[in-house]
């Protein structure tokens, strides 16, 4: 059965679903909210009025993590959360920290990407919020060279666009922040896994176009 996805091309939550979807090897539908995420069509569908949300089997999901366990249960190959249930903790504790400490951080600038919106002081403030989070990721995760390890975990997925929009905001905002040597070596690891490398592409490259719509670039 084949599996509906709600998603707008620059959602990174969305890209998270994605890159699940690819690596387990399952058939999927793309469709724009109607009328837009938040609306009150897409609200008769998914009450949360949130991207990304799933249709599958009868069941309407919204929340990337929430989709995310899903799938790993519904479709278990290959395996996307570790056996043990201390390594899932962990597993979640790292996505959670993604999903409220880091990622909130980053979409914070959004608004300071067109260049006539900018405020120098926000960004420099911003910017020291998000370099203390990107140094306590660094004491949480001992990536080799994922995650959880060798192989794509759950965790790993919200990480892909995230470390896109990093690199954007520092290549169009100049950030005076610096990545963590241990968190460049797994953003590398990362971009080429096989199951991300498409994605990591179009993720890049609707960005780019996003950001110059703002007349960043
Ligand atoms: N925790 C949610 C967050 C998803 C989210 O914030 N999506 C944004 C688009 S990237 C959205 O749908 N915003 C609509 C709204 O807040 O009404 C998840 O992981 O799916």
């Amino acid at each position: 059965m084949t599996i509906t996805l709600y998603n707008v091309a620059v959602s990174s939550y969305g890209a998270k679903v994605r890159i699940i979807l690819c690596h387990k090897g399952l058939e999927w539908t793309d469709i724009p909210p109607p009328d837009g995420y938040g609306s009150n069509a897409y609200r008769q569908i998914v009450p949360a009025g949130t991207v990304p949300a799933i249709i599958h089997d009868g069941l309407t999901l919204a929340d990337s993590e929430a989709i995310a366990e899903y799938l790993d249960e519904a479709f278990p190959t290959p395996p996307m959360m570790p056996k043990d249930i201390a390594g899932r903790a962990r597993a979640r504790e790292l996505s959670r920290f993604h999903d409220t400490r880091l990622e909130p951080i980053l979409r914070a600038y959004f608004g300071q990407v067109a260049p006539g919106g900018r405020n120098a002081e926000f960004i420099a403030e911003n910017a020291r919020l998000l370099q203390s989070r990107l140094d306590q990721l660094a004491v949480m995760a001992r990536p080799a060279p994922l995650l959880t390890g060798p192989t794509l975990a759950v965790a790993d997925c919200g990480f892909v666009a995230s470390f896109a929009i990093l690199d954007l905001l520092m290549d169009c905002l100049d950030l005076p922040v610096q990545m963590p040597d241990s968190l460049a070596g797994y953003a590398a690891a990362l971009a080429a896994h096989p199951s991300v490398v498409d994605e990591d592409a179009r993720y890049r490259s609707t960005l780019h176009d996003w950001a110059a719509t703002k007349g960043a670039l």
